[in-house]
């Protein structure tokens, strides 16, 4: 069966047929999602079956893959496997619980940020339990001239530990890094813009989760322009909200999109995925 790459949306998204990935995929058919990746975004890929193994290699051929910090949650024996699960087995959690549930985009609180990410579903909840992904070369795309122009020239400070202080603080909820994870993600800098190295587009590279603020001014003078920016971003006509089925492989880019783990599930309802996180490169300014 030759492979079928279909848009999921009118914004953001494809699903692909035809690629069974529990085998190496011939060179044409990962040129192909490579591009793939680049321009929608995001690929499903229904039905795989794949051990953590299968997942680790087909994951291998486009770059070599992460250790996430939050080392608890490592598959054992896998460590390039980050288990994001509510499932807890003998009073032990068997991976991160409801990790995500704030726009971001993986890694991009490190110096290098994540290529891509592959989230591999092997327990979903009846119901419930969705992924939002957003697309950044509209959100760049849609503001006037004069606002990209600005914001072409902008740098922004991004901050694994500033998810807890926008999102988790607030709610009277306790920090969710520990001091040994935040010493590993000291902040870093990078383009507000940033060019795609594959489409060559221009892509809008800031999220709520880690953006804290802009390089040079202070959070107080940087928040109405970022929450304006993340409304912007955000907006329902940029995004596609993928149903998990159990199997399902999805492959996002995260330099040009966000995503959104849905928390609208409780601990009755086990949901237990396996993610690969994929090395990238400096993001190129414009
Ligand atoms: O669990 C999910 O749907 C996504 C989790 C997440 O945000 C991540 O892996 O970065």
């Amino acid at each position: 069966m030759p492979i079928s790459i279909q848009k999921i949306s009118p914004a953001i998204g494809a699903v692909v047929e035809g690629v069974d990935l529990s085998d190496p995929v011939p060179s044409k058919v990962f040129e192909a999602l490579q591009l793939a990746v680049g321009e929608h975004g995001v690929l499903a890929f229904r039905d795989q079956h794949l051990t953590p193994a299968q997942h680790v290699a087909f994951s291998r051929q486009f770059g070599s893959l992460e250790t996430h910090v939050i080392s608890e949650a490592l598959l054992d024996g896998y460590p390039e496997i980050y288990v994001i699960s509510n499932v807890v087995e003998d009073g032990k959690p068997k991976g991160r619980p409801y990790a995500g549930t704030y726009w971001h985009s993986d890694l991009s609180y490190m110096p290098v940020p994540a290529m891509g990410s592959m989230m591999y579903a092997l327990r979903i909840p009846e119901i419930g339990g969705d992924t939002m992904f957003a697309n950044m070369y509209l959100a760049y795309e849609t503001l006037s001239s004069g606002l990209q122009r600005m914001l072409e020239q902008l740098r922004a400070v991004h901050d694994f530990g500033h998810a807890d202080k926008r999102f988790f603080s607030q709610r009277g909820a306790k920090a969710r890094l520990d001091d040994t994870a935040k010493k590993k993600t000291p902040p870093v800098e990078h383009p507000v813009v940033r060019i795609h190295p594959t489409t060559g587009r221009k892509a809008l590279f800031i999220n709520p989760g880690f953006t804290s603020r802009f390089v040079d001014m202070t959070e107080e003078e940087s928040e109405p322009l970022l929450q304006y920016l993340f409304q912007h971003i955000t907006q329902p006509a940029f995004i596609y909200r993928h149903r998990w089925q159990v199997n399902d492989l999805v492959f996002w880019d995260n330099r040009c999109t966000l995503h959104h783990a849905i928390r609208d599930y409780g601990e009755d309802s086990p949901r237990h995925m396996h993610r690969t996180t994929i090395s990238g490169d400096k993001p190129i300014p414009v």
